[in-house]
Order: C-alpha cells, then sequence, then structure tokens
C-alpha cells in the first residue's frame, strides 16, 4: 500500500529478550539502528513488489531488510536475495524486496514480518526481531547466506550498504553482487538453493546459460542469408542496458541488438521504457524507429519487456505481455504435439489482459486460460501447478515454468525418441534453459521471442495480427485513502465502497465489447482503472465515466478526473 503517515499498528511480541539476546548482538542492532532512523511517523507496506517510495525516506527499511534477510535465510537454511530497485517507478524512487529461495517472490507471513518490522519504532525493533524469531521458529544458531543487487538508481548504492550493515549486524554472510537486474538476482538466488543445477551463479553463468540454448534453438532456424537478426532495444536509461551490453557477444552470432535509451544520457524511466510505451501506447523517445522494424523496451530493472512497430502508414502497434504469452504457448503447445507427449499446459493471466487475447488461447488455440490477482506472485503460483505454465501480466512481465517431471521426462525423451520427435525434445530442452523459471526476465523473454520468431519465420507484423487487441484505456484516481476500495473475482468486480459495482455495470452497458474493472494499486498511492471497448474513443470515454464513479463513490481528492482524450 506504500506509504502513510500516522501510527503504526502495534505487532506485539513477549519479551524474550534473554532468550535471543545470547544468539543475536541485540545491543549492536540497537546501536546500528539509530545511525539508519525511520522518519517520525512513515508507515510503509510490504505490497506486490516489496516497499516502494521516495528513496529518501528508504535507509531505515534497507536497514531491517538486511536483518529480515539473516532471520529468514536461517530460518529456511538457504540463501535469501535482496534487490535494491523501483523498476519501472521514477529515478527519485526506490524500492526493496526479498527474494526467498528457489528464486520466489517472500511468503506472505514474512510479507506481515517485512511490514511489521520496517514500521516499528525504535524502541521495539529487538522485540520485533524476537518476536518474528519465535513465530517462525528460526534456529538463531544457524548460519546465514544473504545476496543482494541493486539497480541504476543513484541512491542504489548507499541504499544497499545500509542493507549490508543489517546483514553483518545480525552475523549474516552476504556476497554484494552490485548491479544487476532483478531477474538476474532472482536467478543467483535459485543456483545457489540448487546446488548449480540450475546454473552458474554469476552474471559469466547467466550469460552463458541463456545464450548457449539461445544459439541452438536459432541455429536449426531454416531461413536463409538474408534473415541476419536485428533487433532495437530501449533500455528504459536502466540496468538492462549494462547487462544487454555485457551479454551482448555471447550471442551476437543469432542476433545483433542496437541500444537506444542506454543511461548514457536520459533519465530512468523518463518518456522511455516498457511502462511508459504500453501505457501510452506510443513509442519511447530517443529511438529510431522504421517502418515494419522490430523493436522493444525494457523497463528500469529489465523485468518487463513489451515489443512494438510502426507500419507502412506511420501506425504505432503494440505487441504487449498478452501476445508474448500467445505465441510463447502456442509455440510450446505445437512443440508438445510433435513430442506425442501429453502434457498440459496452461497460461496465466490477470484481469489487465486484453479481451481478445483471452478468447484467442481460449477458442482458437484450446489452452486453458486462468486469472489470477495483480501481482507476479499470484501468477507465478499458479502457473506452477502445471506441467508448463505460462504466465505473463499484459504489461510484459512474465515466463514459462516447467515441472521437474517435464524437465526430466524431456531430457529423457532427447535421448531417445525417433529422429523428428528428438529434435523436438531437444527444443524444448534448450526452451526451457532460455527462461528464467526464478522470476520474469526481460533478456530472457526476448532472446526466447527471437527465437521463435526465427524459428517460425514470423515477422512482428505476422506476430501481431495473430488477434486485434480490444481498444483499451488506463486511468488513475486520486482518492483520500484507496483502501476502501476491496474486490473479488480476481479484481474483477468491486465489493465496496456500496454502489461501485453497479453503477461500473451501468456503464458498461452502454458500450459494445465493453469491460471495465478498478482496483487499488499495489505499489502507488492511486486508484487504477481500466477500461476495453468497441473502439478507442468508446474505451477513453468508458475509463473516464468509470473514474467519475470512482471519484464520486470512493472519496476521491484533487481535481475531478477530466477527459483527456
Ligand atoms: P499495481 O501498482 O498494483 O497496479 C503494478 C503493475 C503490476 C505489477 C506491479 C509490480 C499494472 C496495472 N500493475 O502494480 O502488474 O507489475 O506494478 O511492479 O501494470
Ligand atoms: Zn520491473
Amino acid at each position: 500500500w506504500g506509504m502513510r503517515w500516522g501510527q503504526s499498528d502495534f505487532c506485539p511480541g513477549a519479551d524474550n529478550t534473554h532468550w535471543a539476546g545470547s544468539y543475536m548482538d541485540l545491543g549492536a542492532v540497537t546501536k546500528h539502528s539509530a545511525s539508519h532512523a525511520k522518519p517520525n511517523g512513515l508507515i510503509l507496506q510490504y505490497g506486490t513488489a516489496g516497499f516502494r517510495t521516495k528513496a529518501e525516506h528508504l535507509d531505515h527499511v534497507m536497514f531491517r531488510m538486511g536483518l529480515l534477510a539473516v532471520l529468514r535465510s536461517k530460518q529456511t537454511k538457504s540463501t535469501i536475495g535482496v534487490m535494491v530497485t523501483a523498476s519501472h517507478n521514477p529515478e527519485e524512487d526506490n524500492g526493496v524486496k526479498l527474494v526467498d529461495p528457489l528464486g520466489e517472490m517472500l511468503a506472505p507471513s514474512w510479507e506481515e514480518h517485512a511490514t511489521c518490522l520496517a514500521n516499528a519504532e525504535e524502541q521495539d525493533i529487538q522485540r520485533v526481531l524476537i518476536d518474528i524469531s519465535k513465530k517462525e521458529a528460526v534456529n538463531l544458531q544457524q548460519d546465514a547466506f544473504v545476496v543482494i543487487g541493486r539497480d541504476t538508481r543513484p541512491s542504489s548504492e548507499k541504499l544497499s550498504q545500509s542493507v549490508i550493515d543489517g546483514v553483518t549486524v545480525l552475523g549474516g554472510q552476504f556476497h554484494d553482487y552490485g548491479l544487476l537486474t532483478t531477474p538476474q538476482l532472482h536467478y543467483m538466488v535459485y543456483c545457489r538453493n540448487t546446488s548449480g543445477r540450475y546454473g552458474k551463479a554469476t552474471t559469466e553463468g547467466y550469460y552463458q546459460k541463456l545464450s548457449k540454448a539461445f544459439l541452438e534453438l536459432t541455429k536449426q532456424a531454416s531461413c536463409s542469408g538474408d534473415e541476419y537478426r536485428s533487433l532495437k532495444v530501449d533500455c528504459a536509461n536502466g540496468i538492462g542496458a549494462l547487462k544487454l551490453r555485457e551479454m551482448e557477444h555471447y550471442f551476437s552470432q543469432g542476433l545483433s541488438v542496437q541500444l537506444f535509451n542506454d543511461g548514457t544520457k536520459g533519465k530512468l524511466n523518463h518518456l522511455c521504457g516498457a511502462d511508459f510505451v504500453k501505457s501510452h501506447q506510443k513509442p519511447p523517445q530517443g529511438m529510431e524507429m522504421k517502418s515494419n522494424e522490430r523493436c522493444c523496451s525494457f523497463d528500469g530493472d529489465a523485468d518487463r519487456i513489451v515489443y512494438y512497430y510502426h507500419d507502412a502508414d506511420g501506425h504505432f502497434h503494440l505487441v504487449d505481455g498478452d501476445k508474448i504469452a500467445t505465441l510463447i504457448s502456442s509455440f510450446l503447445k505445437e512443440l508438445l504435439l510433435e513430442i506425442g507427449e501429453s502434457l498440459n499446459i496452461g497460461v496465466v493471466q490477470t484481469a489487465y489482459a486484453n479481451g481478445s487475447s483471452t478468447r484467442y488461447l481460449e477458442e482458437v488455440m484450446k489452452v486453458p486460460v486462468y486469472c489470477t490477482k495483480t501481482g507476479v506472485k499470484h501468477l507465478h503460483h499458479k502457473a506452477q501447478e502445471f506441467d508448463i505454465g505460462v504466465y505473463f501480466e499484459a504489461n510484459g512481465h512474465g515466463t514459462a515454468l516447467f515441472s521437474t517431471t517435464v524437465e526430466m521426462k524431456i531430457k529423457q525423451l532427447a535421448e531417445e525418441l525417433e529422429d523428428k520427435k528428438r529434435k523436438a525434445a531437444k527444443m524444448l530442452e534448450n526452451v526451457i534453459d532460455l527462461f528464467n523459471q526464478a522470476a520474469g526476465d526481460a533478456i530472457s523473454d526476448m532472446l526466447v521471442i527471437e527465437a521463435i520468431l526465427a524459428l517460425k519465420g514470423l515477422t512482428v507484423q505476422q506476430w501481431d495480427a495473430l488477434y486485434a487487441d480490444l481498444p483499451n484505456r488506463q486511468l488513475k484516481v486520486k482518492v483520500a485513502d484507496r483502501r476502501v476500495i476491496s474486490t473479488t473475482d480476481a479484481e474483477r468486480q468491486a465489493v465496496t465502497p456500496p454502489g461501485l459495482q453497479e453503477a461500473i455495470n451501468d456503464l458498461v452497458k452502454k458500450y459494445k465489447l465493453s469491460r471495465a474493472f478498478v482496483r487499488p494499486s499495489g505499489t502507488e498511492d492511486v486508484v487504477r482503472v481500466y477500461a476495453e471497448a468497441d473502439s478507442q474513443e468508446n474505451a477513453d470515454s468508458l475509463a473516464h465515466e468509470v473514474s467519475l464513479a470512482v471519484f464520486q463513490l470512493a472519496g476521491g481528492i484533487g481535481e475531478r478526473p477530466q477527459p483527456c482524450f
């Protein structure tokens, strides 16, 4: 829920100072904590992407997340990750999230501990640490290991030092990877906790694993010499630029990338990056686009990607996360058909998925589609239920997960089957290696997409033509307290405030092929409004009318929403 000012709800805890004091140097914690003091009255919540707010308010949170990471590491007897980033948010913001042992988002009960610890007053810190240790049966004698990564924000280096301070004061060991994309940090954590089976826990290991799989795949593409493949990449002036530059020569035989917004001039996420392109539905500044050229944008920490192009008439076409999911799942489905194994495949989306994509997946491709709440942890979790689970948010955050059974089966089949099937099984083996199964990853997704396009001989226009997106619009409304809006049915229905859902229903009825929903953002202090309809004009007007209903019924503040299109 981002940031509030006021009094924090007190997190209870018995006084066990004596017991814990023999394993934690609580005196040192208190002393160090004082140099990472919490601004008076500031209350933050561990939201869908950890803590996020203005960088200047985060020093105490970083220190405390260092402490928490040590406890989580002791409890899971595994390496825990801490990533310092605010993704697509403005450069002045920052954030922090913890990464669990298999590269996943932090478990929900620990999100609560994180919130509690972040909001504790100075004199309560010892007690909160002890309380968490007791509740979670943390063996304080256990060793702890934490790995840390950060994005390119000016504030990130100092903030990651505060994390390290927290880790060391509780006696934890650490490795600071320095600058990393968010998905690279997830990868490192996953590698370290699977004794290297997933890969080597270095950037070099990451580059090699992905590039090898990519080159194995693309060398099978039966395209002629004219198909020297190239792609323009808008790096949002972020970490993606640095890492793609480092990696580029590992895969350049299969793909040449041209980097824009590489951070040498522009400001992070400013008028560029995946979030800008998706929400404004226009190209980023600083990119030279020729007609029909394939282009893509990363976000500020390189865990999202969207594609786009200008057609011959100069019209802009966005190829978003939904179309990426469609391309990937149809490719995987075809491979499975060739291999002849009845493995189940499912696609996971959120309410933001374009209605056309859901219809196409279900009706044309006959792939089961599931809808979860916004936030990758929900999608990731659902995707784990399938042999092959493909999940994407419309904004371009997603990946594919393969169950251990699938991985083992495919490895076996790649050795055994007759020629054609073996080839398909080998291909799937490489596809599995190319995906970052710990988190959505712009670099990995980009290589997957490029490999599929090459193998299928598809242009970006042909890919885009799979189905036509329904025109849609996303808006934000400012309200006094966005918690007055609660939702159900994977956020597609508003339960409170009273009358809001009825109002939305009535508005939706006025338009054709229409749908609309509202939900409180988990990363910004706003209510998000989404609408789609048969034309852009209608989608815009429906979104505007729903915004007005939110403003009236959910305590809007500031100026009334204006029709701005
Ligand atoms: P919120 O602010 O809760 O809508 C946004 C994105 C999510 C997810 C998170 C984390 C939209 C509509 N929402 O969440 O999909 O990516 O940020 O970064 O794109
Ligand atoms: Zn991101």
